[in-house]
């Protein structure tokens, strides 16, 4: 069993979303505001659909914190659906439900293998635990775990590479200027560090919303200030690049992750690709990052980099053809009201992600009862590491 770890409830539409995330230690200060700040930019972002009107994500805390700091016992997390208000009558947890059920499956979606795994009648009972809606409470989760990391100075951000085929120019993105949480808010921005490659992505999204289509993207997520060392290559479930790998590929939507260069290991030799070390006195140092600060499945000091794709959302207004479930025959998608790109909100999740694998890998190092210990266990193995190798 991991010591840090987390489990997420909660339907799309139904009355609130709940997390318990459990091993953090005792004595951890939280900023509540810095977390619904990550709230809010998982919610921004252009091509967002009516639902973000409705919602303004703030996260209670019901358990695990007194005035203010971790007692080390599991902290639960909570945020409401407002809309469910409005759908009750579909989604209350007793009585009968009002309306037609779902029944025109969605190509991409959970919606066809879910309905006939679980036997259920009714599309809807697979896509409200499907939905995206979920990625709040990670969102919640991976802002307590950022607290962790900023009291041990590491840093987490992310920012939107690609979308619809709109990329970034590389040369034009300062990444050691990218601000994560404490970005300034904009309810339209992408979270796109080149802003006339932004403009063009925006511009590319009005066309796919005015197609009554989707479309998907990449994003990249970059952690520093960790200690070398997390994670181990001694066995394949404690290589801490699967792990993060694997975060990664839980959220919905998400169909490929790399790590560093990435898929561009397959492009050119070894003389171009390894990260060349340098020493001075007892320093190590490299001039690249092509590794993304994971060597052997542990981090070797530099800069860890994720990045992923996120498909297309499956639900399109201009539906594909599909098949009706209840009666068996050919029919178009289901169209309910959704995003036709939220690339975006999913780099925000991504960051989330990244900060809970490496909070757990920091606990299972350097232990996690009491946040004094475990600044006093870093701070005696850098110096160690550091000097004395
Ligand atoms: C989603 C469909 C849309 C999105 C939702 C994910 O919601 P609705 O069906 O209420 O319009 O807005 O995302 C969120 C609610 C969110 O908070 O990100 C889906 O089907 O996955």
């Amino acid at each position: 069993m991991s010591s840090l770890r987390f489990l997420t409830a909660g339907e799309s539409h139904g009355p609130r979303l709940t997390a318990i995330l459990e091993g953090l230690p005792a004595g951890l200060a939280l900023d509540l505001s810095r977390i619904d700040r990550d709230l809010a930019r998982r919610q921004q972002g252009y091509g967002r659909g009516g639902r973000m009107k409705i919602e303004k994500d703030h996260v209670e805390v019901l358990s695990g914190v007194r005035f203010g700091e971790t007692l080390g016992g599991p902290i639960t997390l909570s945020v409401e659906n407002r809309d469910f208000k409005n759908w009750t009558d579909r989604m209350a947890p007793f009585g009968e439900p009002a309306g037609e059920p779902v029944t025109a499956a969605r190509p991409g979606h959970a919606d066809l293998t879910g309905y006939k795994k679980y036997a259920r009648k009714d599309i809807r009972d697979i896509l409200e635990r499907s939905s995206a809606r979920e990625t709040t409470m990670r969102v919640a989760v991976g802002g307590v775990c950022k607290e962790f990391l900023r009291a041990l100075g590491v840093s987490v951000v992310s920012h939107v590479t690609k979308i619809g085929g709109v990329a970034i120019d590389p040369a034009k993105v300062d990444v050691t200027k990218i601000l994560g949480t404490d970005a300034p808010l904009d309810p339209d921005g992408l979270n796109c560090y080149d802003a006339e490659a932004e403009e063009r992505m925006k511009a590319r999204i009005r066309e796919a919303m005015a197609a009554g289509d989707t479309l998907g993207g990449t994003f990249e997520v970059i952690a520093r200030g960790l200690p070398l060392g997390l994670g181990s290559h001694i066995q394949w479930d404690r290589r801490l690049d699967a792990r993060l790998a694997g975060a990664m590929m839980s959220i919905q939507a998400i169909k490929g992750v790399e790590i560093g260069a990435g898929f561009e290991y397959a492009e050119k030799p070894g003389s171009a690709m390894h990260d060349e070390m340098y020493i001075e006195d007892t320093h190590v140092y490299r001039k690249t990052n092509n590794a993304g600060g994971l060597e052997g499945g542990m981090t070797n000091g530099e800069p860890v980099i994720v990045r992923a794709v996120m498909k297309p959302i499956p639900t399109l207004m201009q539906p594909l053809h599909s098949v009706d479930v209840a009666k068996k025959e050919p029919v178009l998608a289901c169209k309910e009201r959704s995003d036709a790109c939220a690339v975006s909100a999913a780099s925000v999740v991504g960051e989330a992600m990244v900060a809970f694998v490496l909070a757990q890998a920091i606990v299972e190092k350097f232990g996690g009862d009491a946040m004094t210990d475990v600044k006093a266990a870093i701070a005696a193995y850098d110096e160690r590491v550091e000097k004395d190798w």
